[in-house]
């Protein structure tokens, strides 16, 4: 065991919706965040805003075609909690010593995430039922 932890912040907490402005009315207006970045990822077919909480990040998420992860989950699940990013020093690493314990992940390798991260998702199978998503910055 390593003598620091892995996870060093928590990155975001993402929360799949249907309409993005609505959504970024509503926390800017209920709470007083602001929206500080917004991207589409084709690869994973999702629209994202970013609204600074402290040192994290709200990350609001919706799908931009019928066959994206988001959209598919929607359809099961409806609106809600989608994935939990965390922050680690080494998304390598982390992945690895994931995988090394035998626990399913969903990328074998680290690719490229939102504004120039570095990200590798965990399967929710064996994670207890989240999806867990490594940023590295
Ligand atoms: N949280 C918890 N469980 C989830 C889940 C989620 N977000 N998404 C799927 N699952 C569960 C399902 O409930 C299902 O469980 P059961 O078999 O018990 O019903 C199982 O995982 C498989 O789900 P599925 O509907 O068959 O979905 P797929 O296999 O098509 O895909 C997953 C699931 C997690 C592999 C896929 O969503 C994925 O690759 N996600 C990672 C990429 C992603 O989400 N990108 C968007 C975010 C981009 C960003 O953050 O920057
Ligand atoms: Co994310």
């Amino acid at each position: 065991m390593p003598a620091e932890p892995v996870l060093t912040e928590i990155d975001h907490v993402a929360i799949a919706v249907r309409d993005l402005d609505a959504a970024v009315a509503y926390y800017e207006a209920a709470y007083g965040v602001e929206v500080e970045h917004r991207e589409t990822v084709e690869r994973d077919g999702v629209e994202e805003a970013l609204l600074r909480v402290a040192d994290s990040y709200v990350q609001l998420l919706t799908p931009t075609r019928d066959d994206s992860p988001v959209a598919k989950w929607m359809e099961k699940r409806g609106e809600g909690i989608h994935h939990v990013g965390y922050r680690v020093d080494d998304c390598a690493a982390a992945l690895e010593r994931v995988k090394a314990q035998g626990h399913q992940v969903i990328d074998d390798a680290p690719r490229p995430g939102s504004r120039g991260t570095t990200v590798a998702f965990i399967h929710p199978k064996t994670a207890f039922g989240t999806l867990i998503e490594l940023v590295q910055e």
